[in-house]
């Protein structure tokens, strides 16, 4: 029953900072999607890592199920022998982790694009999961997009589409329940639920994604919310057309409901449910503050009571973190980005806690960011504390001063442009230079030494501080799937309390004009060059 076809070589299928995301056009192309299960399957193989028992789930979109029964037919023809396949092939990419751990299979594969848009017009993706139940590393990856730029052929089973699913290396799972358990060892449910039952409220978007069945499952049937209070909860193909980016640019409706205080707490989700923004009545909570608040506050969450070992932000995350650590004698780790970079620090228990710049934390029970674990966690603070959200922030930064913090794209920009850019910031010589008073005083390109295996990886962005305590990061995404996206992330302290009510727009107003000019935005990619997601 097993065929080999012969293919051309794809040579775009390497991943980038979180699996390989490609227009669901390209996914379309003859045999593209065999092409890479076939890729990585050999890469476990040539890796040495078994890969007899795997996970394949995803975030609900487009063309997932229709491409199951010629991914299934790859991994049945190439010896994989147990197959977990998730109920609907829908769930968070965490809730996928843990099945991965729960059921000690080799790995997983989850077919998602994460916070890129879906669709026959949108993007596909697939992220690959080691038997840890996090991202492969980047040996991995390596390997994997050496050998389909060389793949002339794949392996499959000659049998029809209907006829696989009921194969008896096949196994289908709802990850729901095991993930709902997996919370309850985590957090105080009774005191999550006394919050609800004193009468509080809360809104939480899972923007027609993948977070909707386990939202109504946690919140509807454990704590007894109105179904009402979850928004966009019924996963889409197409995600019904919006960009499922938990941010203030794509998650518009949440933000003006909650600014207006329409509820005492506010959640939105990414496509695949690992990345999270919360919001207070009348109070956004920016990703500066996140992983800053849950590090300060982690005593509350008894799975972190007496067993914290350490935290670890991305180089581009905010250094609010850096501060409330400092004082509680914690260690700090900074990594690239990429969750994946995090796992072994996470696995020789230097941390407990860790988090990103794209509203993303998560802790040390998988190795995946977890947009529910951010919610519950927030509530726990909340019931535990009384205290509402604006409290908990403005609390913290009254102690330790605060961080003005931004994070911005220009997403789809020229792609020449954009590496010249990059050529053009590593030579610059602009230590010394002056912008609006402030001196630069380093430019950095950042290299990551993995301290536990001491695996150096190399330009990983560019970091430049200046003497008034300005820092600013750039780097380009690798996860965008047209032209190129530039991101910046800005940051700037102060420890006055008079300006801790400033936006972070206009503390930042300098720093802004700062980077365009550093940059020369204007010389590489025109006049017109706008900013398309600002937070
Ligand atoms: C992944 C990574 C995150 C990163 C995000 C955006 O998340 O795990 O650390 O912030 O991509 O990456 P980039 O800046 O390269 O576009 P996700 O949720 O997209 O898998």
């Amino acid at each position: 029953m097993i065929k080999t076809i012969s293919i051309n070589p794809y040579t775009d299928q390497n991943p980038g900072t979180s699996g390989l995301r490609r227009r669901t056009s390209i996914f379309m192309q003859p045999y593209y999607i065999e092409s890479f299960i076939q890729g990585v399957l050999d890469t476990f193989k040539q890796m040495g890592m078994p890969c007899d028992k795997l996970v394949i789930g995803g975030d609900g979109r487009y063309p997932g199920t229709e491409f199951l029964p010629r991914i299934l037919k790859v991994l049945i023809a190439n010896g994989v022998s147990q197959i977990l396949v998730i109920r609907d092939l829908v769930a968070p990419t965490p809730a996928i982790s843990n099945i991965i751990t729960k059921y000690k299979t080799d790995g997983g594969l989850a077919l998602t694009a994460s916070h890129n848009p879906a669709g026959q017009n949108g993007d596909f993706g697939i992220k690959i999961e080691a038997a840890n139940g996090g991202g492969v590393n980047e040996e991995f990856t390596n390997l994997l997009s050496d050998i389909t730029s060389k793949l002339t052929s794949f392996k499959t089973l000659d049998v029809s589409d209907d006829k696989i699913v009921v194969r008896p290396e096949i196994m289908h799972i709802d990850p729901i329940s095991d993930y709902t358990e997996l919370m309850k060892q985590l957090f105080d449910f009774d005191l999550i639920k006394s919050w609800f039952d004193a009468g509080h409220t809360i809104r939480l978007d899972a923007m027609n994604a993948a977070s909707g069945p386990t939202l109504y499952n946690i919140f509807v049937n454990e704590f007894g919310c109105s179904p009402d209070w979850i928004l966009r909860g019924t996963p889409l193909p197409d995600f019904g057309g919006i960009h499922p980016e938990p941010n203030r640019a794509y998650a518009t409706d949440l933000y003006d409901f909650m600014m207006v205080g329409g509820a005492d707490f506010g959640c939105a989700f990414d496509g695949d449910g690992d990345r999270n923004m919360v919001m207070g009545r009348g109070f956004y909570v920016g990703p500066s503050d996140c992983l800053a608040a849950m590090t300060l506050w982690h005593k509350y969450v008894p799975h972190f009571n007496n067993n914290f070992f350490g935290v670890a932000r991305t180089r581009p995350t905010s250094s609010a973190v850096d501060l409330v650590a400092d004082k509680m004698g914690i260690n700090v780790y900074q990594t690239p980005t990429g969750w994946k970079y995090f796992a072994n620090l996470l696995d020789d228990k230097r941390i407990s806690l860790c988090g990103e710049e794209s509203f993303g934390q998560g802790g040390d029970y998988i190795r995946e960011k977890d947009g529910v674990f951010a919610l519950l966690f927030w509530l726990s603070i909340m019931a535990a504390t009384g205290k509402d959200i604006e409290t908990i922030i403005t609390d913290m930064w009254n102690e330790y001063g605060r961080v003005f913090y931004s994070q911005y794209a220009y997403e789809g920009v020229d792609k020449n442009a954009a590496d010249q850019l990059q050529v053009y910031i590593r030579d610059a010589d602009i230590v010394g230079l002056e912008f609006f008073c402030e001196k630069i005083v380093s430019k950095e390109i950042f290299e990551y030494t993995d301290p536990v295996t001491g695996q150096v990886v190399p330009n990983q962005g560019f970091e430049i501080k200046t003497d008034g305590g300005t820092r600013i990061f750039h780097r380009l995404s690798g996860t965008g799937t047209v032209g190129a996206t530039l991101r910046f992330y800005i940051e700037k302290y102060s420890d006055n309390p008079n300006e801790y009510n400033m936006s972070q727009f206009d503390y930042l107003k300098n720093v802004f004009q700062m980077v365009d000019e550093i940059f020369k935005l204007c010389e590489f990619f025109g006049d017109d060059i706008k900013p398309t997601a600002v937070n």
